[in-house]
């Protein structure tokens, strides 16, 4: 029971058991994990895939040779495994070049060189056959009101996918780019901060369709949104290309607590409504193994973020299958939603007029807390 199996598709970021535990207080408090490494351990826990930013498998500075290296290295780990390569990404935050941003930092030469690291890995990626390629912005963004115009940033921004959409396109990769939105952290505030603003920019690019979303639970909770609505936001709009799940305890710092711990109540929503759509991505976990733990508590922290999505799967499958529930959600009227507000023949001619029972309609209660118990109910385990 809540054993992960590879048609559950779960991934992981090579980073997120790889983190060493830094922070803004203090130093790493495990030692360096090679790609390779995490590979197998991720294989041994019942992972599908996995995500990996260039720099998680290789250092910046590698020379060609050490590149190869190590690139065989994760490559023969993948391969022994059968783990498969769902995502890549460029890390475009550590070095100290990406301190103004990267596809918008004032300097040109920064841009410049940031799209051909991005470039690189692309190559990487379609190589792997990645399908999807994550975009986080974390250093675009500002501190200050004069340093940056933010309508020219995201000239520079739109140029930046119009130029990498072009590249994917001529060199022929079957690979679609997912934007993650962040409101702040590393930089003050960041741009493209939310599903909201993304989706909107997505449709100012040369090719749209080239181009989705990776929301992530952290960082839209960080905003003080609902991750749910967001998901379902993107979805209608044919723009869930990717996912980053993890664990939140509302408007702080970002936590990357692992999948089910934070806001477990928005987790069991997350989990209804992917299980219930037609998103086909992998089931991706993007947490970070607190501090804390050593080696082992870091194997502890990545398997419990599949356990808690099985967990919740088969909490979220029963509360759906519950005749109470059910019961509960037509005398809800959620099913009236679906209806739409005019006939197949009406146009607004139909409703000029409309004059229902006010009163009846206004003192008519939605049955909506007991509706909502069943299903907390279900969460809380005692259904
Ligand atoms: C970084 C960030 C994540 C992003 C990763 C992709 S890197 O760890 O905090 O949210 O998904 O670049
Ligand atoms: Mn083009
Ligand atoms: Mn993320
Ligand atoms: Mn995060």
């Amino acid at each position: 029971r809540y054993e992960p199996r590879k048609e559950d598709k779960f991934s992981f970021g090579i980073w997120t058991v790889g983190w060493q535990g830094v922070d803004v207080f203090g130093p790493a408090t495990r030692p360096p994990m090679p790609a390779d490494r995490a590979v197998y351990k991720l294989a041994e826990l019942g992972a599908y895939g996995v995500n990996f930013h260039d720099n998680d498998v290789f250092p910046f500075d590698a020379k060609a040779a050490d590149r190869d290296k190590l690139v065989g290295a994760f490559r023969k780990a993948l391969t022994d495994t059968g783990l498969v390569v769902t995502t890549a990404t460029t890390n475009l935050f550590s070095h100290p070049i990406f301190k103004d941003g990267t596809f918008t930092a004032n300097d040109r030469d920064v841009r410049r060189f940031a799209l051909r690291k991005v470039m690189d890995n692309l190559d990487l990626a379609a190589e792997l056959r990645a399908s999807v390629y994550v975009c986080w912005g974390g250093r675009e963004g500002a501190e200050t009101g004069a340093a940056k115009d933010v309508r020219t940033a995201l000239d520079r921004y739109k140029e930046a996918f119009d130029i990498l959409s072009d590249y994917v396109l001529q060199r022929g990769y079957d690979l679609r780019f997912a934007i993650e939105p962040k409101p702040n952290e590393p930089r003050g505030d960041i741009f493209l901060p939310t599903i909201g603003h993304a989706l909107a920019f997505i449709e100012e690019l040369e090719h749209p369709e080239l181009v989705g979303l990776n929301p992530e639970i952290g960082h839209e909770e960080m905003a003080g949104l609902n991750y749910v609505h967001g998901l379902a936001q993107a979805l209608w709009q044919k723009k869930l290309f990717h996912i980053d799940l993890n664990g939140q305890n509302g408007p702080r710092f970002d936590q990357d607590l692992r999948f089910g711990a934070g806001n477990a109540r928005g987790a069991f929503w997350v989990v209804d409504l992917l299980d219930t759509s037609d998103y086909a991505g992998p089931i991706h976990f993007d947490f970070k193994p607190p501090r804390t733990e050593d080696d082992q508590g870091v194997w502890v922290s990545a398997a419990a973020n599949m356990r808690n999505w099985l967990i919740l799967r088969e909490k979220v499958r029963a509360f759906r299958a519950d005749p109470e529930a059910r019961e509960a959600l037509k005398a809800a009227r959620v099913d009236q939603l679906a209806i739409p507000t005019l006939g197949e023949d009406e146009t607004w001619h139909a409703i000029r007029n409309f004059s229902p029972d006010i009163d009846a309609l206004a003192k008519r209660g939605t049955a909506f807390e007991r509706l909502d118990q069943l299903a907390l109910e279900h969460l809380y385990g005692i259904r």
